[in-house]
């Protein structure tokens, strides 16, 4: 029994309220509706949906930085549960900012034993906070959030700031960013993976120099992939797409079997929009990427041992 490899806890974080186009808010919706959960049980792991996790709506757009606060409490209590139990949170978005509930409670459950790393794979570099942002757009500040910067609703969440030391971050695939973002990670010292150098060395190069570097001093490490770091040919139904990205085949093929790892903490697929999904590229996009990273065996990799016996009955 205890080799079977942890069950997928699936959570919905049905939010667009952090970004200027709402309409990722409904794109955990979507996707469970087309059967995103028998999708990942196909390759042999159990797979449910343990919560839908919705924010409150916001008329102005000065509301909507409380909306996210608001929402991303609740997230990460329904994070929170799923991680105690031993099987692996799965968090389907919504608009990025959901990223500050997921890691806070994933930080929150690791703490007493040690320090969490994060690969970020995005077109954008999420570090803004209030001060810097031009748009205000909640969905560009996660990063500096969990980092401890910006609104202190957000870096305080579960009380404490600071979940994510800066060198246990990298960032992949960045390739439009501003000023006032780009020299918070700067001054931190981030290690930041720009498309150039994605391009250049080759996806499957970076991520796992990336993974290595997030390994390095923490003891559970997790993956949130902005599907626009995807090129816009493969994943065009997005808010923020922006052109020449990582192309969906390359980031399969490095990302297979990644979860295996028993220190892989979480996962977290966010920003699919529906409303710019017509043809359905972008859904299937997100439906490989997710059982590319469950697949139970990486290369070489051992699958993760179930935590508890009962987390394994409880969720399958
Ligand atoms: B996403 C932007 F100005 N930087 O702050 C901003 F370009 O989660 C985009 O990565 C943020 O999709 C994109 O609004 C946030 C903009
Ligand atoms: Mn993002
Ligand atoms: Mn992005
Ligand atoms: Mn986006």
């Amino acid at each position: 029994h205890d080799m079977l490899p942890r069950p997928l806890a699936l959570i919905g974080a049905e939010v667009g309220e952090g970004a200027s186009d709402a309409g990722c808010k409904w794109g955990s919706q979507a996707l469970r509706e087309r059967g995103l959960a028998a999708h990942l049980r196909a390759s042999g792991r159990a797979a449910r949906w343990t919560g839908m996790v919705r924010a409150p709506a916001a008329r102005h757009s000065a509301q909507r930085l409380r909306a996210v606060e608001h929402f991303s409490a609740a997230l990460a209590q329904q994070v929170l549960g799923p991680a105690r139990a031993g099987a692996l949170p799965v968090v389907v978005g919504g608009d990025h900012s959901c990223a500050v509930g997921t890691w806070s409670a994933v930080a929150e459950h690791w703490r007493a034993q040690g320090d969490i790393g994060l690969v970020w794979i995005d077109a954008h570099l999420d570090a803004h906070t209030p001060a810097t942002s031009l748009s205000g757009a909640p969905h560009g500040m996660p990063v500096a959030a969990l980092l401890g910067h910006g609104s202190p609703g957000l870096a305080l969440l579960q009380g404490w700031a600071g979940k994510l030391k800066p060198h246990n971050l990298v960032i992949l695939g960045a390739r439009s960013f501003e000023a006032g973002e780009q020299a918070l990670l700067t001054r931190l010292g981030v290690r930041v993976m720009y498309m150039e150098e994605v391009a250049r060395r080759g996806f499957g190069a970076c991520f796992a120099e990336a993974l290595a570097l997030v390994q390095r001093h923490t003891v559970a490490w997790g993956l949130s992939f902005d599907l626009d770091a995807l090129d816009p040919a493969d994943a065009p139904g997005t808010g923020t797409p922006v052109a020449a990205g990582i192309a969906l085949a390359d980031a399969l093929a490095a990302l297979r079997g990644c979860a295996a790892d028993p220190a892989c903490a979480a996962l977290e697929l966010v920003e699919y929009n529906p409303l710019h999904d017509a043809d359905g590229r972008t859904a299937r996009a997100a439906f490989a990427l997710l059982k590319a990273m469950t697949a139970p065996q990486g290369r070489g990799a051992r699958p993760a041992p179930c935590a508890a016996a009962q987390a394994c009955a409880e969720l399958s």
